[in-house]
């Protein structure tokens, strides 16, 4: 239904249908419940009040699925969480720097762009800093956003094995122009990264020395 491009997209995406799904049973369950009840026991119906006694394995199965269901809910989240939290130490490294209204890039030699561009199957390892106010880095494909600070570096990563251009987004509403604070990050092939690098750094004057990390 959307489009997927990184290793947590597919977690991401079942934790929230089944986020979704067991919310629908809940609301559908207490909806249907209430309807009942309300005409069940309405005035016309039930002219004189009952007392109703306790009963424990009722209380005890009402509190306790609901309990191991949200449960659930927390662990799958907690679990993708620990995920998005495990770096590989081998990971590319780039820094990412927002400010009213835009995005910029900075490879490990230096090299400086306003577009993201990464090579397919490689982990990409995001280090983000603010210059003046809190932004959002989102990558809407890859399932990924982390909010940017100006105090405070937030780091981030993802590897995607679908080449192509993804839409970054800033998702932290920042000023005027925040709605307009799109870059992209395009997914290349190994080769044609490596062409891409070699060609912006010599345009730039610097030594694309990063390639040979990145390969390994
Ligand atoms: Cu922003």
């Amino acid at each position: 239904m959307f489009t997927s491009a990184s290793n947590f997209s597919d977690n991401v995406d079942a934790v929230f249908l089944y986020i979704t799904i067991l919310s629908l049973i809940v609301l559908i369950g207490i909806t249907i419940a209430m309807v009942y009840f309300v005409i069940r026991y309405s005035r016309k119906r039930n002219p004189v009040p009952t007392h109703v006694e306790e009963n424990l394995t009722l209380e005890i199965l009402w509190t306790g699925i609901p309990l191991v269901l949200f449960i659930s809910m927390f662990y799958f989240g907690w679990v993708g969480y620990t995920d998005m939290r495990a770096i590989p130490a081998d990971a590319m490294q780039i820094k990412v720097t927002a400010k009213m209204w835009q995005w910029s890039f900075e490879y490990p030699n230096g090299l400086k762009t306003d577009t993201l561009y990464v090579p397919v199957s490689k982990a990409v390892r995001i280090e983000l800093r603010s210059t003046d106010v809190t932004h959002a880095f989102f990558i809407p494909a890859f399932r990924i956003k982390k909010d940017v600070y100006t105090n405070k570096t937030n780091d981030v990563w993802f590897q995607s094995e679908k080449i192509g251009r993804y839409d970054i987004a800033c998702a932290e509403y920042c000023g005027l122009q925040h709605s307009a604070m799109y870059s992209a990050v395009h997914i290349m092939k190994q080769k044609d990264f490596e062409q891409w690098f070699t060609n912006a750094s010599a345009k730039a004057g610097l030594k694309p020395l990063v390639v040979a990390q990145v390969k390994n």
